[in-house]
């Protein structure tokens, strides 16, 4: 892609409008426009880092056995009657009625809609479990939304289900969406932290959060650093691995606000591992048993009784990991944004020195960019004739990881290279091809 033809439309001061770095920045590189309050565009370069991170949320969700369905954002008010939620979940919830004067509403979550798909082609035991998620839009009427797209109205979210016969089971099957949300974040170069956490509006007695460190957070945090430490990187899907996982997590204290008690965080964590901070949530699970399956009648044949099916639901904020990164990813000390190589929008910026009368450089670029699109890496190209500063500049605020930069002293052996914010090397077009292919 070139620069001049790219649809990036960069601001040149901070939007005095966004608090936090994620905002300003998300604004200022135009990755998203605010079409009202809490309601976003997503503009090119904020799009596809959304969709790497979305990417990576399905892989990790068909690697533990979970398929993908796509739900309507419209959705019908007689399920939410009858699990009871219609009144319970007050003004958050967008009620909107069509020409016929029926009541629907814009999804908010789908706890309600799920069950109803499971409840009418489900009949036996020996069809369990079933793992089902989709990824789509939801709409919350929040009163404040803030920090762009951290709290908004419409947002993007990996939604889960998981229907079982037994408690036994259905833990089994929340431990396989704790450790694919563990390797989920870990691909993003995030380390989420999961915390006993309180199940609001959607319910029941078991639930984490998976926590980021970040100050700018909204999530109070108490925990024992020694949770930092506990490594995932053997388990394995069997139930006795999964369930060795989340004891080893459980073994420390860590609890958002709302479940901390001092008592209990001063008796059981040492002084010096105690940490009290602020994080953002990035995904929240939960187990709730029969809350939906019992009122909505969602029940299976086992051998003769009827059994209500035990239920769980699994969030991942899609596109608020794309703000979550840049507070997790971004140096305040030198001001430098570097995308995670897994979800950067380009792997690398082509960043040529142009004059008017002196094209040399423009098509040593386009060059090197036709080997490195034939080896599967996505490039953008600055093609304008800005000086080289200004350009370089704008590429740490864009923040691609790495740059190959062509000026006055080009040679094929040995091109200007740097990941972005540390020293220039001078190599080969073959190791930067192994440099990216490595970090990939
Ligand atoms: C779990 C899946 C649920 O809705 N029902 C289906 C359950 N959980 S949740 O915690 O309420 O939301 C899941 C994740 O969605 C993100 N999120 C938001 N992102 C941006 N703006 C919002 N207003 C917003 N609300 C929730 C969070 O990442 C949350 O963990």
């Amino acid at each position: 892609m070139y620069f001049s033809k790219s649809f990036i439309p960069i601001l040149k001061n901070n939007p005095t409008e966004a608090k936090i770095k994620s905002h300003q920045l998300m604004l200022r590189t135009g990755m998203i426009k605010q079409s009202s309050a809490g309601i976003y565009s997503w503009l090119p370069m904020g799009f596809k880092v959304m969709k790497k991170i979305e990417q990576i949320v399905r892989e990790e969700q068909n690697r533990v056995g979970v398929q993908e369905i796509l739900m309507p954002t419209i959705q019908s008010s007689e399920i939410w009657k009858e699990s009871g939620r219609y009144d319970d979940y007050g003004e958050e919830m967008l009620r909107i009625k069509d020409r016929q004067n029926r009541e629907m509403l814009y999804g908010p979550t789908n706890e309600e809609l799920i069950t109803e798909i499971f409840r009418s082609s489900v009949k036996s035991y020996k069809s369990l479990p079933q793992l089902l998620y989709h990824i789509q839009w939801k709409f919350r009427d929040e009163l404040r939304p803030r920090f762009g797209i951290m709290r908004c109205r419409e947002f993007y979210m990996k939604d889960a289900y998981s229907f079982d016969i037994s408690d036994d089971e259905a833990f089994y099957s929340y431990n396989k969406f704790f450790l694919a949300y563990l390797n989920t974040f870990k691909r993003m170069n995030l380390s989420a932290i999961p915390m006993a956490a309180d199940t609001g509006p959607i319910g029941g007695n078991l639930s984490h959060e998976f926590i980021i460190l970040a100050d700018t957070g909204e999530s109070k945090i108490y925990t024992d650093k020694r949770i930092f430490d506990v490594d995932s990187s053997k388990t394995t899907i069997d139930k006795n691995s999964l369930n060795k996982l989340r004891g080893d997590f459980e073994k420390y204290y860590s609890v958002t606000d709302e479940k901390f008690k001092k008592d209990d965080f001063e008796k059981n964590v040492l002084k010096e591992n105690r940490l009290q901070t602020k994080g953002i949530e990035v995904g929240h699970i939960f187990y709730f048993g029969d809350k939906y399956s019992k009122p909505m009648n969602a029940s299976v044949d086992y051998n003769g009784k009827k059994e209500f099916v035990k239920m769980g639901s699994y969030g991942i904020g899609v596109s608020r990991l794309v703000g979550a990164i840049i507070e997790a990813k971004y140096d305040d000390k030198n001001e430098v944004m570097k995308w995670p190589t897994s979800v950067s929008p380009y792997d690398c910026a082509i960043i040529p020195n142009i004059n008017k009368n002196d094209k040399t450089n423009l098509e040593r670029a386009v060059n090197i960019s036709k080997t490195l699109i034939k080896n599967n890496f996505e490039v953008l190209i600055d093609d304008t004739e800005e000086n080289l500063s200004s350009k370089i500049k704008k590429f740490n605020l864009l923040g691609i990881p790495y740059q190959i930069i062509i000026g006055k002293s080009f040679s094929e052996q040995k091109i200007e290279f740097k990941e972005i914010h540390k020293d220039t090397i001078f190599i080969s077009i073959e190791e930067i091809i192994k440099i990216l292919k490595n970090k990939k």
